[in-house]
């Protein structure tokens, strides 16, 4: 364990609902939180379990170096958020994001990328946070490694924290759940249940599946596919939810469909296949919600 004397000081780009979750479990584990972006924040985190509510207290960032970030805005304000950020030149960061690749291009060289993985829920608008699902959560990094000197720290303090080496699987089987289910629920205004109920929907939710196997078995060949079924089972234990992409276009919010299909789209481009699917169900959603 690492003594408290050591604890790094965790900054904190995005104060929403998995910013906060992060914040929680980090002053839980004794590390002292400050908050760059947006600013000095007072939130309160809720249970579904009933366990007392906790409300966090969240200061403005002292002058000088980040060295332990967390990143967890919406993606399509990543790079808002890290600009003139005093990123150190080996700084940590620990992205709580839907999508890959938002960080490319906005980190030093020598920075450590951990990416996170969660299937809990938090639900909520500032300052008010409600966490309806506390399930598991993986750290790791796209290339595999050991765990940092902090983690054990943190995991003693998180339910459900595992470090992942590598993460890679993880972050495509929860990419293609939100490639499939966030564009759809948001396009036909649905809880994520509806896909498994509807059959134009459900048809329209394997086309997606497919030909996300199909680039991510060409991105890899052991890539064991099986995307329909995953979708299904993540719809199905998520069916009464309101997916992150409804709720945005519900508002009226840009949407992380760049980070998410996008991702999808730019792989494909540079291996040369086409995912008709993905490109179609991207301009539906761009003409629907604000530009990025
Ligand atoms: O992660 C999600 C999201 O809404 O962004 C899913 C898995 C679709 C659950 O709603």
């Amino acid at each position: 364990m690492t003594p408290p004397s050591d604890l790094p000081v965790w900054h904190l780009a995005g104060a929403g609902n998995m910013g906060t979750l992060a914040a929680f479990y980090l002053r839980a584990a004794g590390f002292p939180v400050v908050v760059r972006r947006p600013s000095p924040a007072r939130k309160t985190l809720t249970f579904e379990d009933r366990r007392a509510p906790r409300t966090l207290d969240l200061p403005a960032a002292p002058a000088g170096p980040i060295r332990h970030l967390v990143v967890a805005c919406k993606t399509p304000y990543s790079a808002a958020a890290l600009a003139e950020l005093p990123l150190a030149p080996d700084v940590t960061v620990l992205r709580l994001q839907n999508g890959l690749g938002s960080l490319d291009g906005l980190l030093p060289a020598g920075a450590d990328l951990i990416e996170v993985v969660t299937t809990s829920a938090v639900k909520g608008r500032h300052p008010t946070h409600h966490l309806v699902a506390e399930n598991q959560t993986w750290m790791g990094r796209a290339r595999g490694g050991p765990a940092p000197a902090w983690f054990d720290t943190l995991a003693a303090h998180w339910p459900g924290l595992e470090w992942a080496a590598p993460i890679r699987e993880r972050q495509w089987r929860k990419l293609v759940a939100n490639a499939v289910i966030n564009p759809l629920t948001g396009l036909y205004d649905v809880p994520n249940g509806r896909l498994l109920e509807d059959p134009d929907l459900r048809a329209r939710a394997d086309r997606l599946a497919d030909e996300a196997d199909t680039l991510l078995g060409a991105l890899d060949p052991a890539w064991s596919g099986g995307s329909r079924q995953q979708v299904a089972a993540v719809a199905r234990a998520t069916a009464g939810n309101t997916s992150s992409m409804r709720a945005d276009m519900q508002r009226g919010a840009v949407t992380e469909i760049d980070a998410i299909n996008g991702w999808l789209l730019r792989q494909a481009d540079r291996l040369g296949l086409d995912l008709p699917a993905h490109r179609e169900i991207v301009a539906a959603v761009l003409e629907h919600s604000p530009a990025p």
